[in-house]
């Protein structure tokens, strides 16, 4: 039997216009995960949501390394990393969700990159695969089926947790209109899409299921 979870990636105020790491128009997309929730509600067996949740000393954080600017590249423990502003610091009004989102439909809440030794795009494992958050477990413990995917950003957090989902073997479906990304290099978006294509994921709009 189908089992179908929404799964809301880091919509939180850090991510919209205003926020440390703004995504363009990622406002946008609070009033399609809204209407999702409340009007497909006999479709979602589940409403399960990610938080970006750094602690200040986070290493993906330029101010966190001398003479490193924003948008810089390092090595962190071997793996490449590009360097973000200071970003959904837990416990601060930047980490927490949107405020115009309606939250109390969320059923369970994941955070991901709470160590400071390695980035979390994914809202399933930290970037060296090497730690889980638990959300795979979760789903498979509920017998989740299909998971449709939207949030922040297109190119990053949804691309990797997108990936990983498919790789986990559980049916993903990309809500492509409740997606906004970064495009920090031209055609990243483009990009991101194309490659979730490869790997079997199903790009679907809102109103596919509204
Ligand atoms: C994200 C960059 C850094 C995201 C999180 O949610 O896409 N991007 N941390
Ligand atoms: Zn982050």
């Amino acid at each position: 039997m189908k089992k179908n979870i929404l799964l809301l990636i880091d919509l939180q105020n850090d991510f919209i216009p205003g926020g440390a790491l703004a995504v363009p128009q990622g406002d946008e997309v609070i009033t399609i995960a809204n209407s999702l929730m409340k009007n497909s509600k006999s479709f979602f067996a589940e409403i399960i949501a990610t938080q970006d949740w750094h602690p200040q000393n986070h290493k993906s954080f330029a101010v966190n390394h001398t003479g490193k600017d924003v948008g810089e590249f390092i090595q962190l423990n071997g793996i490449e990393q590009i360097l973000w502003p200071t970003h959904c610091v837990q416990n601060t009004l930047g980490a927490q969700l949107v405020s115009s989102l309606n939250s109390h439909n969320i059923n369970r809440i994941f955070h991901k990159g709470q160590n400071p030794e390695v980035d979390s795009y994914s809202g399933f494992f930290d970037n060296d695969h090497k730690t889980s958050t638990g959300l795979g477990e979760y789903l498979r413990s509920i017998s989740a089926t299909d998971i449709y995917i939207l949030g922040l950003a297109t190119d990053y957090c949804v691309k990797f947790s997108a990936l990983d989902c498919a790789k986990l073997n559980f049916t993903t479906h990309l809500i492509l209109d409740g997606c906004r990304g970064i495009n920090l290099k031209e055609n990243d978006i483009e990009n991101s899409i194309l490659e979730m294509q490869k790997q079997k994921i199903n790009i679907c709009q809102s109103s596919d299921i509204l």
